[in-house]
């Protein structure tokens, strides 16, 4: 018996690390990107300020860490993006469910770019439809209608969700649905 506990003990050892991924997180100005992250990291909310450049967060989850890099979502920044896709695994992209026609189509526009964008065309992408807690937010329906994922993303891993920042254990199981994508990935044989 004394000796079962003992094997028990010295055998059980630190616990495996966990895998980590890099990750790159877009979308325009005020989506919350830098909201979501930093409850998902336990930051207090109160103190952020608009994404100037860009921010890199590493966000513990249960099986994995993934190290997401933010970039600012700005008119003037946000040609720049594609100069930081250069590594990522997977791909968050924040919109606001609730903004003005005009930015739901810049939005759209930006996440047809990403999409199609030779680094990251062929990785998995979790869509997080922000803002759910305005009236005036668009349903995931609707988003998935008007942004015509359907027919451009088809075959590829993607992930559409509604969220927002005051159901964060809805934004943790959209999250684990992404890590699920990404450790997928990992079993594949490599392709040419
Ligand atoms: N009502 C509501 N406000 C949100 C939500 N997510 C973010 N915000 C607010 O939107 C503003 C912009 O958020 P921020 O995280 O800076 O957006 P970012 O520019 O994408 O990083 C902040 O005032 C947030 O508190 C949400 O789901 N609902
Ligand atoms: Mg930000």
């Amino acid at each position: 018996m004394d000796y079962l506990c003992f094997r028990a003990l010295c055998c059980k050892g630190p616990p495996p690390p966990r895998p980590e991924y890099d990750l790159v997180c877009i979308g325009l100005t005020g989506s919350g990107k830098t909201s979501l992250l930093s409850q998902l990291c336990s930051e207090s909310a109160e103190n952020i300020v608009s994404t100037t450049g860009f921010s890199i967060k590493a966000v513990p989850f249960q099986n994995a860490i993934l190290n997401v890099k933010e970039l600012g979502g700005a008119d003037n920044i946000r040609k720049y993006w594609s100069r930081y896709y250069q590594g990522s695994q997977g791909v968050i992209f924040v919109l606001d469910s609730a903004s003005s026609e005009d930015d739901l189509e810049t939005a759209r526009n930006e996440l047809h770019s990403a999409l199609q964008h030779p680094q990251l065309c062929t990785l998995p992408f979790l869509i997080l439809a922000n803002h759910q807690d305005k009236p005036a937010a668009r349903s995931v329906q609707e988003i998935k209608k008007y942004f015509e994922l359907e027919p451009l993303a088809r075959g590829k891993r993607w992930i559409l969700k509604p969220c927002s920042l005051d159901d964060m254990e809805a934004v943790k199981d959209s999250f684990s649905l992404l890590i699920n994508l990404l450790e997928e990935r990992d079993f594949e044989p490599s392709r040419m």
